[in-house]
């Protein structure tokens, strides 16, 4: 039910939706050894939002009658310099996962595949919202992070994110 070159592009999707959720444990574990519990808080959580994005792309294919199929989950490379370096990785990362979307939804556009075009509406959405997320916290890193006291605040802070599950349901 599904043109091949989409379910593809689909499948692929979910591997790098896992990839984004190693990535971001990897990072909270990161924070966690230097005692950065609100960081670490923070990349937990976001892991698990990747996680619950992996289920959406994996429901999207099921539900139109396609096979999914796994594909291995690479390992990330978290040589981390400072305290800052995740933070820019994960900036880099979050690029990248649009340009994905974005791919998906061209190739949509050109297949008249208006369905995937709406399913992907949320999360053209949801990248432009972690984008700014993951800015932003650069940003305040910049102005706030070098000083102990302002890293001290700055982890207060992300420790009081809460997880809250993903608002399209499939
Ligand atoms: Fe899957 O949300 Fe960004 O990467």
């Amino acid at each position: 039910m599904l043109n091949d070159k989409i379910t593809v592009m689909l499948n692929n999707q979910i591997n790098k939706e896992f990839f984004s959720w190693y990535l971001y444990l990897d990072i909270s574990n990161y924070y966690a050894n230097k005692n950065l519990d609100g960081f670490a808080n923070w990349f937990s959580i976001q892991a698990q939002e990747e996680y619950a994005h992996a289920q959406l792309f994996l429901k999207y294919i099921l539900n139109n009658g396609e096979v999914v199929k796994l594909l291995s989950i690479a390992a990330p490379e978290s040589n981390f310099v400072d305290f800052k370096a995740p933070l820019s990785a994960a900036f880099e990362h979050e690029l990248f996962i649009t340009a994905s979307i974005n791919e998906i939804y061209a190739e949509a556009y050109t297949q008249k595949d208006f369905k995937t075009m709406q399913f992907l509406d949320w999360f053209v959405k949801e990248q432009g919202e972690e984008e700014k997320n993951v800015d932003d916290l650069c940003k305040r890193f910049d102005l706030f992070g070098t000083d102990p006291r302002g890293l001290y605040l700055l982890d207060n802070e992300l420790a009081s994110r809460v997880y809250t599950a993903p608002s399209l349901v499939i």
